[in-house]
């Protein structure tokens, strides 16, 4: 496979779930927007831990608990690096990228939106960055305005500005749609947003496994994602926020180590990130999604986006060409790492359980974005995301396997 951005026969290798079989056929596992595979550095990364110094953190002051700190804090310093932060306590770990987006709606939202206030975010939303919204709206009385994106062509920013004023508080966006794999242009909305005092929460679930991400350079004000999408554990996400927002905000959840000093009847708080971290934080967790973006810089998130880039780019064109198939989201040459489709009027879960039997995993549902699946007007799309493990012969094998479907359905 030359002429790929990344060694795809050496990234398998680093891979050890790709040696396995699935209905007697090679494993093409093509769900990675859902959740990526983990690298072996990963899964010994989480093997060290448990087997050598497991213990819990900035609690006792054992040997083990000495050194359970210190990957702990190191894991904190890799993630705020890979993020280009501008330091490392502005990385708070969270379970994922929905409780990341809840933390901000609640601690943020609760102290700084009123009766009155607007709240904007788009209409290609994850279920996971509208509920939070929508609870804050109901819960304080502010008002919601959606941004409509079009599918293809992308957000124009004049639709945006029509919305922008002195009451909106706060914009909130995908930086790549888990469902049209459109980038949205987060620096310009960050810009635009500022100028009516705004602040901007980006959603960087599916863009931080894709491409590099510079928080500085993006401009916006907090971002969330999820460390099993980025190579990394189930149960472990980031909510990158500007240090002085961080501090200016009270508590999320009340716990252990979250705090300064505790009475009877009233307590003070830790600064961040300790603030957002209480009880005993995702130890094993973080250690591995330390582990996940060393791995990710070793290969260059330059080149990894080219690579997830280049392979959706082909899987765009290659289903095109099947007759009866539907592409949704931007043309090949500006679409991120993933692609959702139709066949005709056959169901996606009917079309992703026979590409399945064909050993090729595909996502099928509404992808958590109602919404959006309301304005393409399907109920459901079928969907082939990528990572640095799928080659072009995954797509081969996709394409095949959504033609024998179409032959089982006799079209
Ligand atoms: N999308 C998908 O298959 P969590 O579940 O907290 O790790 O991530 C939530 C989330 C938020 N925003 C976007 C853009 C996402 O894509 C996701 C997760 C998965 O598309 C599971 S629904």
């Amino acid at each position: 496979m030359r002429g790929m951005p990344v060694d795809i026969e050496a990234v398998r290798r680093d891979f050890p779930i790709l040696a396995r079989q699935v209905h007697g056929k090679r494993l093409v596992y093509l769900d990675n927007a859902a959740t990526t595979q983990k690298p072996a550095a990963v899964i010994e990364a989480l093997d060290r831990y448990y087997r050598n110094y497991n213990a819990n953190v900035h609690r006792s002051v054992h040997k083990l608990a000495e050194e359970a700190t210190l990957a702990y804090e190191s894991a904190r310093q890799e993630v705020a690096r890979f993020l280009n932060a501008a330091r490392p306590e502005e990385v708070v770990f969270t379970s994922g990228t929905t409780e990341a987006l809840n933390l901000v709606a609640y601690a943020w939202g609760r102290a700084n939106v009123r009766a009155g206030d607007a709240i904007v975010y788009t209409d290609i939303e994850h279920h996971s960055n509208l509920v939070p919204w929508q609870l804050l709206a109901e819960a304080v009385g502010a008002e919601i305005r959606v941004v409509e994106v079009d599918p293809e062509a992308g957000l124009d920013l004049d639709r945006l500005e029509a919305v922008l004023d002195e009451r909106v508080r706060l914009v909130t966006l995908p930086h790549i749609s888990n469902v049209l794999g459109l980038e949205l242009p987060v620096a310009e909305v960050a810009r635009r947003a500022h100028q009516v005092g705004a602040v901007v929460v980006v959603d960087a679930a599916q863009s931080a496994p894709q491409q590099p991400i510079d928080v500085q350079a993006l401009g916006c004000d907090f971002l969330a994602l999820s460390g099993h999408k980025l190579y990394g554990p189930t149960g472990i996400g980031v909510l990158w926020g500007r240090y002085e927002l961080l501090a200016a905000m009270p508590p999320f959840l009340g716990g252990g180590e979250m705090i300064r000093r505790v009475g009877l009847t009233r307590s003070t708080f830790a600064d961040p990130p300790a603030r957002f971290e209480a009880g005993t934080p995702k130890i094993a967790g973080a250690i591995g999604l330390g582990a996940a973006v060393e791995y990710l810089e070793g290969l260059g998130m330059d080149r990894v986006a080219a690579h997830d880039r280049a392979l959706a780019a082909q899987a765009h064109e290659a289903l095109l060409e099947v007759p009866g198939v539907t592409v949704y989201g931007p043309p090949p040459d500006r679409r991120a790492g993933l692609v959702a489709f139709s066949l005709d009027d056959i169901h996606a879960h009917d079309l992703a359980s026979l590409v399945d039997t064909e050993g090729v995993a595909i996502r099928a549902g509404h992808h958590c974005c109602m919404p959006l699946h309301d304005r393409l007007g399907v109920p459901a799309t079928a969907r082939a995301s990528f990572a640095v493990y799928n080659g072009p012969d995954d797509i081969e094998a996709l394409v095949r396997a959504v033609h024998a479907a179409r032959k089982v359905f006799n079209r």
